[in-house]
């Protein structure tokens, strides 16, 4: 019997990469990168050319995607504006006649952390993805929480606070994501630039306030500027809230902090005070090892079942 291959294909917000993957999760090709199209239509089509040219390499296609995925795997059902209009109204299933899967980014992430990553050994393995908006996953015992629809663990929709203080780009308000990812981190700037006697004396005192970038206040932080250093650590509070809250609810044993932003967040204090701070003992916090090939490599893998 020859040994089964996935196309394993993450589509993200700017780029979409996709590789083969085998049955452990070894990548036996380049991973190959291209943008990712601004409507649902030609991000189809491309994802179709893709396909074709792979099919008589591959056994089945996994499909690593934003957004919440329905129960049959075929579709994202519901999703923030990160993604085109008409995006869920693509049926995955139809773009070859070989089986397709299509699992939400983090839920794939979590897999590839826990079968083959940082989480490798572990027995409850919550994965959190903080990038543009804040995705999540948990593996329990080598399978993954997917709730009664498949949705579970949109933790960037998570509320944590109740007075509307903070519109969210999904139009709710006060949502985890809108202040701890990194469109969180801009917004704590933004929050500060108006409320912290610090921003007068900052070096981006004279930027307009919506030039504000993420990246600006990461830099702020290295060049010791006090502004960028409170509105950073305030922001990693607001991970922190979060973190603390998922554990006391998941009793994981490891925290598996993956995407862009991970880079930033230092994952030996978040566990020391995540441990202080739960009721439940005793967390791991981790930062993922498969890095951006997470989200392909863990569709490649539960698309080969
Ligand atoms: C949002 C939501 C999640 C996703 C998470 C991380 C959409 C489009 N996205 O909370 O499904 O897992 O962001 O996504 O509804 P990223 O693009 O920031 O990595």
């Amino acid at each position: 019997m020859h040994a089964k291959k996935a196309l394993g294909i993450d589509i993200g917000g700017t780029k979409i990469c996709y590789g083969i993957v085998d049955e452990c999760g070894n990548l036996l090709s380049d991973v190959k990168k291209t943008p990712t199209p601004k409507s649902a239509g030609e991000i189809y089509n491309k994802l179709k050319n893709i396909v074709e040219h792979h099919y008589d390499e591959i056994d089945v296609v996994g499909l690593s995607s934003a957004g919440a995925v329905n129960l049959e795997n075929t579709k994202v059902v519901s999703s923030t504006p990160n993604l085109p209009a008409g995006y869920n109204d693509i049926d995955f299933s139809t773009l070859t006649n070989k089986p397709v899967y299509v699992e939400n980014d983090a839920n794939c992430a979590a897999f590839a952390e826990y079968k083959m990553g940082a989480a490798k050994g572990f027995k409850t393995v919550l994965m959190i993805t903080i990038g543009t908006g804040i995705g999540g996953g948990i593996v329990n015992d080598g399978k993954l929480y997917r709730g009664s629809t498949g949705n579970a663990l949109e933790v960037g929709s998570m509320k944590i606070f109740a007075d509307k203080r903070q519109k969210c780009t999904c139009g709710r308000y006060d949502c985890w994501e809108s202040y701890a990812s990194g469109t969180g981190l801009k917004n704590c700037a933004v929050y500060g630039a108006g409320n912290y006697p610090e921003f007068a004396s900052s070096i981006y005192k004279d930027k307009l306030l919506e030039e504000l970038t993420t990246y600006d206040i990461t830099d702020g932080v290295l060049k010791n500027d006090e502004f960028s250093i409170k509105v950073f650590n305030q922001w990693l509070e607001y991970i922190f809230v979060g973190l603390v809250s998922l554990t006391d609810i998941f009793n994981p044993d490891c925290i598996v902090i993956s995407g862009g932003m991970c880079a930033f967040i230092n994952t030996q204090d978040m566990e020391r005070r995540i441990n202080a701070e739960s009721v439940v003992t005793n967390v791991t916090v981790k930062t993922a090892m498969t890095e951006n090939r997470a989200g392909m490599i863990g569709a490649g893998l539960l698309a080969l079942g």
